[in-house]
């Protein structure tokens, strides 16, 4: 089956798009504006998220139930978990940077279906300002992101209706998003360009939509029956009628398991960008990059169950997916291994993009073991629910995506603005933003393995000072936020301007205007064939017929 997408020459006519600021209001098809749309979105959300983060930390700073009740704690919980999920990484790893930058990577003048791509963004505010209107109308849900039952069918109805409805919007937010890439990607290259030529960051969304593809139906369907349950008693999920809860279990996990790499894919990729650009140095083994990813799309989708080894799942089953989940190290080692040598010997430049990128490194790697331990049956028998898997699960989707958000902000702000971030509050903002992460979760591991359980107001007093301890690195990541909520504004008007190309890189984003105009290119896209051509000698490694500037100017 060939579908041939027709060559794009404009989404729509620019005259008739509000032009300005007022663009990033409207329902602008501009692959560009809907990528900036995403991310301050995203943003408005992490701050939504972070106070509710506070507030759990705050609550937890004394043993008793004093600041939160009990029924409240949950609720901050469940939305806290679900913000920073679906309304923040989600939106602002797949929505925010990839359609910024996979037109651009493909040398194409948008994404495949702008309409469809601007419906996947206007979906989020409505249900984000759901999820939170709930909190204060109907009363939030209360059992957790993961929405258990039979714990979600005995709280209160109609809150976990409403977060239903709510991940719903979102998850077809994801979906069309995801077409939208695979379409993209496969489907828009400009002519010459070969898969195997493109930016790293293209594989990495072409393996995440794959993933969203394949996997928020799964959940989308798995909900729409909870909702029946909820709303008309029907059985599936409830045991007292008859239902299997573990059945719920293995669909929400197959999705959610998946998620993980939904959300850290993209960061992968994000930073196979920044790296080769700061420590001037070719992207070390571009295939061995690619085949990972995809053995981590296929692996990903084999190894939910690890979710459940307390689950009532049967010895065969638990021996399986250790087995399936171990073998996940082997992909992402080689993509570990590959970043170091990539830096090896490198001119490397200690800014904040890089900073920020290689802080994630050493906080993936080890959310990697802890996570491989978490896959051994008898050691997560030990810490199951516990704070250990809080303190490992931050360490990936905080320490590693987030990390790698600030880090690409950093990098592309020049793009997106024209504007660089000023240097010296955005290392000082990586310092607050590293040990305030730090004390704040790795602590929690301690805690775990202690014993304490996690999504409770109360605790054992024993527990105290550390989990103080955990709250004084919880204020330390909010107060972060203020020199980088500053260094973005004022950087915005009145930072130094940046020039089409502030770090010289290769890749075909920094082949034209900083901001660019709104069809990317002034004249023809540029072929770019090598995108991490840097640093090499002339005739020492093969990289075809050009490198470096000649390739800019070729096709321009
Ligand atoms: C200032 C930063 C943050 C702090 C202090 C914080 C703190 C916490 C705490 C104390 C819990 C409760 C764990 C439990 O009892 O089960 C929690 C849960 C959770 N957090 Fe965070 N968090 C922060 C940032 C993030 C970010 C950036 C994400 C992004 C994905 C995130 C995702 C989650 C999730 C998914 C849960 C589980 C919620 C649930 O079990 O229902 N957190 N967080
Ligand atoms: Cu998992």
């Amino acid at each position: 089956m060939t579908i041939t997408l027709p060559p794009q020459t404009s989404s729509s006519p620019p005259g008739l798009q509000p032009q300005g600021w007022l663009r990033y209001l409207s329902f602008s098809l501009d692959h560009k504006v809907i990528g900036l749309q995403y991310m301050v979105a995203g943003f408005f959300f992490y701050l939504v998220g972070g106070a509710l983060a506070g507030m759990i930390r705050a609550e937890l700073v004394s043993p008793i139930s004093d600041f939160l009740s009990r029924e409240v704690y949950n609720e901050v919980l469940t939305l806290h978990g679900t913000v920073m999920i679906f309304l923040w990484i989600v939106p602002v790893v797949n929505g925010a940077f990839g359609n910024y930058l996979i037109p651009f990577y493909v040398g194409a003048r948008d994404m495949a279906f702008p309409r469809l791509n601007a419906v996947a963004f206007w979906l989020i505010p409505p249900a984000g300002f759901l999820l939170i209107a709930s909190y204060f109308i109907a009363g939030a849900a209360q059992s957790g992101w993961t929405a258990y039952p039979p714990l979600s069918l005995t709280t209160p109805a109609a809150g976990q209706v409403v977060w239903i409805l709510s991940v719903l919007l979102l998850g077809g937010s994801s979906i069309f998003g995801g077409i939208n890439f695979i379409a993209t990607i496969l489907k828009m290259r400009r002519p010459g360009l070969k898969m195997m030529q493109l930016p790293m960051y293209c594989w990495a969304m072409l393996g995440t939509s794959i993933l969203v593809v394949l996997s928020t139906p799964v959940l989308a369907g798995t909900l729409v029956l909870l909702s029946f349950d909820i709303i008309a008693h029907t059985g599936f999920f409830n045991p007292a009628l008859g239902g299997n809860a573990v059945v719920y279990q293995h669909l929400f996990w197959f999705y959610s398991h998946p998620a993980v790499y939904i959300m850290v894919l993209p960061a992968f990729g994000l930073v196979s960008e920044i790296l080769p650009v700061h420590a001037r140095k070719p992207l070390f083994g571009y295939t061995t990059m690619v085949y990972s990813i995809l053995g981590i799309v296929f692996l990903g989708l084999i190894v939910w169950a690890h979710h459940m080894f307390t689950s009532a799942t049967p010895p065969w089953m638990r021996l399986f997916f250790t087995i399936a989940t171990a073998f996940i190290a082997v992909p992402t080692g080689i993509k570990f291994f590959n970043w170091l040598a990539t830096l090896w010997g490198g001119k490397i430049a200690l800014n904040s993009a890089m900073l920020f990128s290689c802080a994630f490194i050493v906080h993936f790697v080890f959310g990697g073991i802890t996570g491989v331990a978490l896959a051994q049956v008898p050691f997560d028998i030990h810490v199951h629910d516990t704070y250990f898997v809080v303190g490992h699960f931050h360490y990936v989707v905080y320490g590693g995506t987030v990390f790698v958000i600030f880090g690409s902000i950093y990098h592309w702000f020049p793009k997106f603005t024209g504007r660089m971030l000023n240097e010296d509050l955005g290392r000082f903002h990586f310092l607050i933003t590293f040990i305030g992460f730090n004390l704040c979760f790795a602590p929690q591991h301690w805690l775990g393995l202690n014993g304490m359980p996690r999504r409770v107001a109360e605790y054992d007093p024993q527990f105290t000072l550390v989990n103080q301890i955990s709250s004084v690195g919880a204020l330390l990541m909010a107060l972060s936020t203020l020199p980088f909520l500053i260094n973005v504004f004022w950087s915005a008007f009145s930072g130094r301007v940046a020039g089409d190309n502030p770090w010289n890189a290769l890749t075909p984003e920094w082949l034209t205007t900083s901001p660019p105009p709104v069809e990317n290119w002034a004249g023809e896209a540029p072929l770019v064939t090598h995108p991490y051509g840097y640093g090499v000698p002339p005739g020492r490694i093969d990289l075809g017929a050009a490198t470096g500037r000649e390739i800019w100017s070729s096709g321009q």
